[in-house]
């Protein structure tokens, strides 16, 4: 109610200064709406404020990233991504943890339907390091990271609405890197 009397009060100002000069008058008129607005607001808005990060923010942010490493002795650290289907995207971060550079310990991480993954993988290796081990523009990659060495990482994100309609798995296109490194990809609540 107060703040809408001020609203009135401005408006009638307002018109008032409309038929004089517009610019001079109208600072004084809006300082006293301004104020009223200010000590209504805190109190709607505490609450609201308050209750909001405990409750969805933060376990949010914790659920829609993960970090896999993968290391000098041609391993991921998981066998499982999960990824929840609530997040509206959910990044990865594929982390090299070892010292060899990427022409002789090269990663990546590449997402694909179960069934495509030993095509993608083959095509990949072909494809030669130049292209990162992956098929240009191959269709049955979901997503996927760069291909890595030693100490770098590189993050993707994923729409989990894109894993709904099958089982997917991960895997490292890199020559040889395969049948070690794969795993499978979990969507969960
Ligand atoms: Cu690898």
């Amino acid at each position: 109610m107060k703040a809408y009397l001020a609203l009135i009060s401005a408006a009638v100002i307002g018109l008032a200064a409309c038929s004089q000069e517009p610019a001079a008058p109208a600072a004084p008129a809006e300082a006293p709406a301004a104020s009223a607005a200010a000590t209504e607001a805190p109190a709607d808005a505490a609450p609201a404020s308050d209750a909001a990060p405990a409750e969805a923010a933060a376990p949010a942010a914790g659920n829609c990233a993960v970090t896999v490493e993968s290391n000098d002795a041609m391993q991921f650290n998981t066998k499982d991504i999960q990824i929840s289907k609530a997040c509206p995207e959910f990044s990865i971060t594929l982390k090299h943890v070892g010292t060899q550079p990427k022409a002789s310990m090269g990663h990546n991480l590449v997402i694909t339907k179960a069934e495509d993954q030993e095509g993608v993988f083959k095509d990949g290796v072909a494809a030669g390091p130049d292209a990162d081990y992956l098929k240009a523009g191959d269709s049955r990659v979901v997503a996927h990271t760069k291909l890595i060495g030693g100490g770098e990482e590189d993050t993707i994100k994923v729409d989990p609405a894109k894993l709904a309609d099958g089982s997917y798995k991960f895997v490292c296109t890199f020559p040889g890197h395969g049948a070690l490194m794969n795993g499978t990809v979990t969507l969960v609540d």
